[in-house]
């Protein structure tokens, strides 16, 4: 029996020949699938093509019908297939019945004949991303809002067995610097589905705005989430998140991240939430100065750059507030992880204070990053208790790190966390930083961070995320990659699509699809069909990218 089942599985092995990228002139799909072969003839869709789904799949359903609606003029029924799990004539079918368990938690196989298409999954990710693929092999057009006539809605036969390289392909926006409203990240949320995304950092709070309303310290948002003007030397037209009398800013009420989050679990996305400590803290602190070393006064900087505005850990009632806080978060945030920063303490102020420096004797800690990890560890207990996994970036490693935290790294420090047992996820500056310009050539370029070189297209399209010369018994370590999209720059939702698109795309395939698929050329070759997809959304992009001009 074992023998038998040995052949038929080398048999299929054979048969399913796995089609370079570079080999397929028509197909344009971004994450490039793990395994496609190209069979004859099309699939036609028709305003008779019904939609078939198990009964776990009703949703999933649904969500391909509406999206082929407002473009086709076609209201697709969808119906129920509860006694088989076959292909129906002329329809589409999603089932999770007699799917391989070996597509793991978000793969898929999809099969389209001309008479039918298949889209059979173990997991509803796993089905939302074959309809995902199913999208990209209709003509662009197939992502208007508006009906399209004169296209012939049609796919290519083809057979594609996928699943993601990595668990986390994330996207972070800094909502602090400059605020986007539910809609405008309802918006990305859409854009990063399209991708096969599935991780939404979300930054929450930092120095220039405090943007997570908590019922129990009202004057974080009242006073934290408002500043007089734009700032950064942007024009006030920049923007129009101003209120009534001209303050610039926002928060998200209970209501909106309830709303956002299952949003994007009916995306299949994660939402993490950051709440920054203990720097990066100026918001928080200008609205209760208490838990500051100094006291105050804050103002919230109206630049880019490292403030003072830092927790003071000597100070029982800090750690009541920030747990308080983060209560709060944990039930607005129903998914594992919570990041809580960690980056870029100004260490100055707790050497300055002798409430510090005595902790720290108390506490045998001989300098302000053992104090550092001190506090990290302390908060890592508080997040641990409550069933969830803390995360923060690089710094965290310093002075000693809770064993089930994951590093988020920046400027290093991968390797190392690996090797001690924490889950990394990587998002270095020179291959993940989205606020950086996307040129070399500056002066053609809208004022982005210039703290680091040039992250162009081809840059990001050549990161590897699993670090160079890791123990292979240490790879399972490294979840994934993210862009992060810090918004220092960045003073509205069109310019964050500017410096988001095409980089994404880059993303997607980078976390998605296997490594020895990647080819530059083809994937250039299909971005020029792909951006007509964004263009089609509506969404905006940095054109110049579709060229092949820069360096790398
Ligand atoms: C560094 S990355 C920061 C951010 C800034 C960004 C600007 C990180 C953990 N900290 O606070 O926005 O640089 O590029």
């Amino acid at each position: 029996m074992k023998i038998k089942s040995f052949f038929i599985a080398a048999f299929l092995c054979l048969t399913v020949a796995t089609v370079p990228a570079a080999g397929t002139n028509t197909l344009a799909l971004i994450p490039w699938p793990q395994k496609l072969t190209i069979g004859a003839g099309v699939f036609k869709l028709t305003p008779d093509t019904h939609v078939y789904v198990d009964l776990a799949s009703r949703e999933t359903g649904n969500c391909l019908s509406a999206r082929l609606r407002p473009s086709t003029g076609y209201s697709l029924a969808t119906r129920t297939q509860v006694f088989s799990s076959k292909a129906v004539k002329g329809c589409i079918l999603l089932t999770t019945r007699d799917a391989s368990t070996n597509l793991g938690a978000e793969g898929y196989d999809l099969v389209v004949t001309p008479g039918s298409v298949v889209i059979r999954a173990p997991t509803q990710a796993g089905l939302f991303y074959g309809v995902q693929t199913l999208f990209q092999l209709l003509p662009p057009e197939i992502f208007s809002s508006n009906v399209v006539r004169g296209v012939d809605w049609q796919m290519p036969c083809v057979q594609i067995q996928d699943w993601p390289r990595f668990k986390w392909r994330g996207l972070m926006l800094d909502v602090s610097r400059h605020f986007f409203n539910k809609s405008e990240v309802e918006t990305v949320l859409d854009a990063m589905a399209l991708h096969k995304l599935n991780v939404f950092h979300w930054h929450l709070t930092d120095d220039q705005g405090w943007r997570i309303e908590i019922k129990k310290y009202p004057r974080l948002t009242r006073i934290g989430a408002w500043r007089p003007s734009v700032g950064f030397g942007f024009a006030p037209n920049s923007t129009t998140a101003y209120r009534p009398d001209g303050d610039y800013g926002g928060f998200y009420t209970p209501a909106d991240i309830h709303e956002v989050v299952k949003y994007a679990a009916a995306r299949h996305i994660t939402v993490v939430p950051e709440i920054e400590m203990p720097g990066h803290s100026t918001a928080a602190l200008e609205a209760y100065p208490q838990f500051s070393c100094t006291g105050g006064p804050f103002a919230m900087p109206l630049t880019g750059g490292i403030f003072n505005g830092i927790y003071n850990p000597a100070n029982e009632e800090t750690f009541k507030f920030l747990d308080d806080v983060l209560t709060e978060v944990f039930q607005l945030f129903p998914d594992k992880y919570i990041h809580l920063g960690g980056d870029e303490v100004p260490k100055e102020t707790w050497k300055n204070s002798p409430a510090c420096q005595a902790l720290m004797k108390q506490e045998g800690l001989t300098n302000e990053d053992q104090l550092q990890g001190w506090f990290m560890r302390r908060m890592e207990k508080f997040v641990s208790a409550h069933g969830r996994t803390m995360i923060g970036w690089s710094e965290i490693l310093q002075g000693g790190l809770a064993s089930n935290a994951v590093v988020m790294d920046w400027i290093g420090g991968a390797k190392e966390a690996a090797s001690a047992g924490h889950d990394v996820v990587m998002s270095p500056t020179a291959c993940c930083y989205l606020d950086f310009y996307q040129s070399t050539h500056r002066a053609t370029e809208p004022r982005a961070a210039t703290w680091g070189g040039a992250l162009t297209l081809r840059k990001v399209y050549s990161f590897d995320p699993m670090p160079a010369n890791l123990p292979s018994q240490l790879q399972s370590h490294i979840l994934g990659t993210q862009g992060n999209l810090w918004t220092e720059w960045v003073p509205n939702l069109e310019h964050a699509e500017y410096m988001i698109f095409p980089r994404e795309c880059a993303i997607a395939e980078i976390t998605w699809s296997s490594e020895s698929s990647h080819n530059w050329g083809d994937f250039m070759r299909r971005l020029q069909i792909h951006v007509q997809r964004l263009d089609e959304l509506g969404i905006n992009y940095r054109r110049a990218s579709r060229q092949t001009l820069e360096p790398n």
